[in-house]
């Protein structure tokens, strides 16, 4: 086996690397939402009833190959090295088909996609995974999107994609003026906050691992059409997310921490009260939230959220973050414990052989 001349690769004709399958590779991390997202006004075009804040990890990445196969008839999708096949299949290619319809280019495409996250367990594989996907297969396809448009594109795979496009915090709008356009209304953009004032970081524990019973798309849906609390959610998100925002101007951890304590909780109330109840939070994720109480009795700035499952993330400052993962270690035997701080946003590697 030897290695392609520098001097041919450069080279090589646009045909050839079509043939060879041109592609692009990218990155994206996992957000944590402190104002959530749950439930949607459109399903077709992913536009949510309320506004939503997040933090974008420094753990976890996605990493994914986009590679154009003009021959093939069909895409062919692998997560973790294993094919996709089923739903999660099917939202890949509705992905795919839509970047083809935007950029004019029909082909089909191999997509290699490497998480690092346990996928489905309610730690915003999704997010990261589609955030890639947006980044490597708009440059596979060429399509050259501004930040904006690109969230936009990413939201249609998956909600909480919108806002790992960017990095530290973000705040995904509902709608952001009006525009008659809701498609080009909803779009994420950067939340500037003074990082190392604020010094966040989030205590991951993985209380469980496995894949969620019930997807997040199906139960936010079902919370939707059946849980008499929704429209009281959606008003008392907004306040959240208002509040949230000052809190973040002011540096203020405590208060964001209560915030997104609170936004969290109210999210779940809203899912138990849906017929039948959607719930994700089991006796080990309680006795986390104990933890976190204790902690802020002994003096310690520690918030918890959870998302669609059963793990709690433990916001706190990042010079406390081990002091709160011994906690959180004693207090549960969580599979692990993981300490994240504010990440990047989506962004294409160089190998884009
Ligand atoms: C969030 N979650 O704001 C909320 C909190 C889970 C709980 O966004 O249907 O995978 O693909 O738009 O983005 C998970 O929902 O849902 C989610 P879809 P997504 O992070």
């Amino acid at each position: 086996m030897s290695a392609e001349d520098p001097a041919t690769a450069a080279h090589r004709t646009t045909e050839d690397r079509s043939e060879a399958g041109e592609g692009a590779v990218a990155l994206a991390y996992p957000n944590i939402a402190l104002v959530k997202y749950w439930g949607k006004r459109d399903e077709r075009l992913v536009l949510p009833w309320t506004s939503s804040l997040s933090m974008t990890l420094d753990t976890f990445p996605t990493t994914t190959r986009v590679r154009l196969t003009p021959r093939h008839r069909q895409d062919t999708v692998t997560l973790n090295g294993k094919p996709l096949d089923g739903e999660p299949l099917r939202r890949v290619v509705a992905f795919l088909d839509l970047v083809r319809e935007t950029s004019g280019r029909p082909a089909r495409a191999v997509v290699e996609s490497h998480n690092t996250v346990p996928t489905g367990a309610g730690l915003a594989s999704s997010a990261s995974g589609f955030a890639a996907l947006a980044t490597a297969a708009c440059a596979a396809y060429g399509l050259h999107l501004d930040a904006r448009a690109l969230s936009r594109l990413a939201r249609r795979g998956s909600g909480s994609a919108a806002r790992s496009v960017f990095g530290a915090f973000a705040v995904w709008h509902a709608a952001r003026t009006g525009h008659q356009d809701p498609d080009l209304d909803s779009f994420a953009e950067p939340v500037p906050v003074r990082l190392d004032v604020l010094d966040p970081a989030l205590v991951i524990a993985v209380v469980d691992p496995r894949p969620k019973p019930v997807s997040s798309r199906e139960a936010m849906q079902h919370t939707v059409n059946t849980s008499p609390l929704f429209r009281a959610w959606v008003a008392s998100s907004r306040a959240d997310l208002a509040e949230m925002r000052a809190a973040l101007h002011g540096c203020d951890l405590d208060a964001v921490g209560e915030i997104a304590e609170r936004n969290a909780l109210g999210m779940h109330a809203v899912m138990l009260a849906a017929r039948p109840a959607v719930r994700y939070l089991s006796p080990a994720s309680l006795t986390v939230l104990d933890a976190v109480l204790e902690l802020r009795r002994d003096g310690v700035s520690a918030w918890a959220t959870m998302d669609a499952g059963p793990n709690v993330k433990v916001l706190c400052h990042r010079a406390e973050a081990g002091r709160v993962a011994g906690v959180v270690r004693a207090a549960v035997t969580a599979d692990s414990v993981h300490v994240a701080g504010p990440g990047p946003g989506a962004r294409l590697l160089e190998d884009s052989s």
